[in-house]
């Protein structure tokens, strides 16, 4: 026998044990990240570094969002400088294509970025959707509502699972292009939001950071769901401002954890 001798019903109390222990003691965080594309990962990776209690909720079987794919399904991705210092810290080779443009394997990438949030200590929730918030005095987003991602694509006639809710001190949209925890609070008429523009990366890489932040009380938007709150250009597949945006959400969030 080369293996050690363990029963089938050991196996299935591993996963459903340590499953739900994680899930009773993140039922709390300190910040939830909704959404695991580059930016969501970034933010994870930084603040989970900083010691914060941080969730990453996924509605896919894997992290990673736009990030494994460069742009039109070639997986070689694009960081406009000085986003490849991010690329550095997770240690991701990568070549200079012309002065100021970097070029990298999205599989590599994107990967490393995945184990740097792991291993900084964030937990993440995948096939996990995020559809609705909890509110607190002043409409403050004061945590998500989830159900597993499959229950929205049963037949309507078993789709009435309730679902569940997380409380956090602070939450981060990181869902990309659709803002999907803010429209949440734009269903209630509590947000308003612009639409992405029309493509022009020289603009929108900085103008997506530089709005980066707390977009309503208790909520930070970040990536490509700045550029849809806002109504700023989008830039296709170039990441620089992904992952500096995921950055300056963290920074965002210690200052109002600190407030709390
Ligand atoms: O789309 P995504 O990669 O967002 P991002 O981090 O980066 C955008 C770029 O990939 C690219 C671009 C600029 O370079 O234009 O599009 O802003 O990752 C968003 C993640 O959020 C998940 C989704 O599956 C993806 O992994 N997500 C979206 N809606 C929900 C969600 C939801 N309701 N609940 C949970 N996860």
């Amino acid at each position: 026998m080369i293996f050690e001798k363990v029963e089938e019903k050991d196996v299935t109390q591993a996963i459903v044990g340590e499953f739900s222990r994680m899930l009773s003691e993140y039922a709390e965080s300190d910040v939830i990240i909704v959404g695991g594309g580059p930016a969501g990962l970034t933010a994870a990776k930084e603040l989970a570094s900083k010691g914060v209690k941080t969730l990453i909720i996924e509605r896919n079987n894997y992290l990673g969002g736009g990030f494994w794919i460069g742009g039109y399904l070639m997986n070689k991705v694009t960081v406009r400088a000085p986003g490849e210092k991010v690329l550095d810290e997770i240690g991701v080779p990568y070549q200079e294509y012309v002065k100021g443009l970097y070029v990298t394997d999205g599989p590599h990438a994107c990967s490393k970025l995945i184990a740097a949030a792991c291993d900084a200590g964030a937990r993440i929730l995948n096939m996990t959707k995020v559809d609705d918030v909890v509110l607190r005095e002043g409409n403050r987003v004061a945590g998500v509502v989830i159900n597993w991602t499959p229950i929205s694509a049963l037949p309507r006639e078993i789709t009435c699972v309730d679902p569940v809710s997380l409380q956090a001190k602070v939450v981060i949209d990181a869902t990309g292009h659709d803002a999907e925890v803010v429209s949440a609070l734009v269903r209630r008429g509590l947000m308003k939001v612009r639409g992405y523009g029309a493509m022009w990366v020289e603009r929108s890489e900085d103008a997506v950071v530089e709005h980066t932040g707390e977009a309503h009380p208790g909520l930070i938007v970040a990536g490509m769901a700045v550029s849809t709150v806002y109504g700023l250009p989008r830039m296709g597949p170039t990441f620089g401002a992904m992952l500096l945006s995921g950055k300056r959400a963290a920074e965002v969030a210690l200052e109002m954890l600190e407030k709390e």
